[in-house]
């Protein structure tokens, strides 16, 4: 059911402190983790603790969720004096999603071209 845990998701289980993650802000409804393979100076990612497949599905079921993962975005980039920073969702395996629980990722510490590849 939409939102409900999944055994073989890996972000639940870092929900559920299954899997070890660098954890670096959580509140009732989101955690916020430092990605395994940072690709800039900081590199977090925020998930929800309920479990949605991508950030349309999660919008449509939750929407107040989805502002409590981008406030929480806002967040790391100030806890990280972040002056400018890109927040990512990427959806869909074309687009480079390879977890299948929504995330956002927050990039920054480093110049960022536009458009990105
Ligand atoms: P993507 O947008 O679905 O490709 O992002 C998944 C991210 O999850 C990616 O940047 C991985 O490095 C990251 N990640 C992680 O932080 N910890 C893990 O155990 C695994 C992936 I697997």
């Amino acid at each position: 059911m939409a939102g409900e845990p999944q055994d073989d998701c890996l972000f639940c289980k870092i929900v559920g402190g299954r899997v070890p993650a660098t954890v670096v802000r959580e509140t009732e409804t989101t955690v916020a983790f430092r990605d395994i393979n940072p690709q800039a100076p900081t590199h977090v990612l925020v998930i929800p603790k309920a479990h949605h497949r991508d950030v349309a599905t999660l919008a449509a079921a939750d929407p107040a969720a989805l502002a409590d993962v981008v406030r929480e975005a806002g967040e790391v980039a100030a806890d990280e004096k972040l002056e400018s920073y890109r927040i990512v969702f990427n959806t869909g395996s074309g687009a480079g999603q390879t977890v299948w629980h929504v995330h956002a990722h927050v990039l920054g510490g480093r110049g960022m071209q536009w458009p990105p590849g």
